[in-house]
């Protein structure tokens, strides 16, 4: 993990998950609450869906509490924390199980807006996923996720940016949607770099006017228009991707860390 932001940045926030948790031990303090239970390692550092919560379509729930864990070592890498999507009993249905987090980067902020979103900033993540798809296929019905900028007061027409996003063992691409008009995509970002074949990093820059989209430190994009101007949230949500996972799918998202960096409203984009 990069221990300097370097110029232009204040570090915010970083996770190297170098504290192991057991699997099932990412139980939020309330049922419909986001907050881990405050005895959690990570209490200060992530926050969950709550168990039970549909995904997009409902093809998938998010279930922390089933998925969520933190390894001493994965593919190499010190301290991981992995979504160990698969599917099992709940309440009496068979459910495809994943989960989505997002970090908290200003914990003893007074608002949950302060807690978790900021206007502008960097945001990088160490990834890789293993498994996931259907044997034979890696365009099939399986798992994905997005890392995501939402608008922190939920009103989608302030912006969205999706990068990276992804078919677990499919090709690691991006969105910007239209500001106003949402529904859109203003920019596609297509890379030919598979999910699955070794770790990666990704970083977003947002900037007043500039987006700049980063993979293994190659900027690949960037974009001067629909750019957001109000405070977004980052967090990264996983669950069946188009689909319903099958029941003998099963994989895993690994990640290495995180950082969230601010930006100093002084140096011009890269
Ligand atoms: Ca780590």
């Amino acid at each position: 993990m990069p221990a300097s932001p370097g110029p232009g940045w204040e570090r915010l926030y970083s996770e190297d998950f170098a504290a192991p948790a057991n699997r099932s031990s990412f139980v939020n303090e309330r049922p419909d609450d986001w907050c881990l239970a405050s005895s959690h390692p990570y209490a200060r550092s992530l926050r969950s869906y709550p168990d039970g919560w549909g995904t997009t379509g409902d093809l998938s729930l998010n279930y922390a509490s089933k998925t969520a864990g933190v390894s001493p070592t994965a593919y190499g890498a010190p301290g991981v924390f992995e979504v160990n999507a698969h599917t099992a009993s709940v309440s009496g249905q068979q459910r495809s199980l994943a989960g989505s987090f997002f970090p908290v980067i200003r914990p003893d902020a007074s608002s949950t807006q302060e807690q978790t979103a900021q206007t502008y900033g960097r945001y990088s993540v160490r990834f890789r996923t293993e498994g996931g798809y259907p044997a034979g296929s890696e365009t099939g019905a399986g798992y994905g996720t997005a890392f995501l900028l939402w608008p922190a007061n939920d009103n989608w027409s302030e912006g969205e940016i999706d990068y990276p996003e992804m078919a677990w063992g499919g090709k690691i691409s991006g969105y910007v949607h239209e500001i106003n008009n949402p529904s859109n995509n203003a920019h596609v970002i297509d890379t030919t770099t598979p999910t699955d074949d070794a770790w990666h990093t990704a970083t977003i820059e947002w900037y007043p006017n500039a987006l700049a989209f980063h993979l293994d430190a190659v900027m690949i994009k960037k974009v001067t228009d629909n750019v957001p101007t109000t405070p977004l949230r980052w967090g990264f949500q996983s669950g069946g991707h188009s689909a319903t996972p099958a029941p003998e799918v099963q994989g895993k998202l690994l990640i290495d860390w995180i950082t969230i960096d601010a930006y100093d409203g002084a140096t011009p984009p890269r």
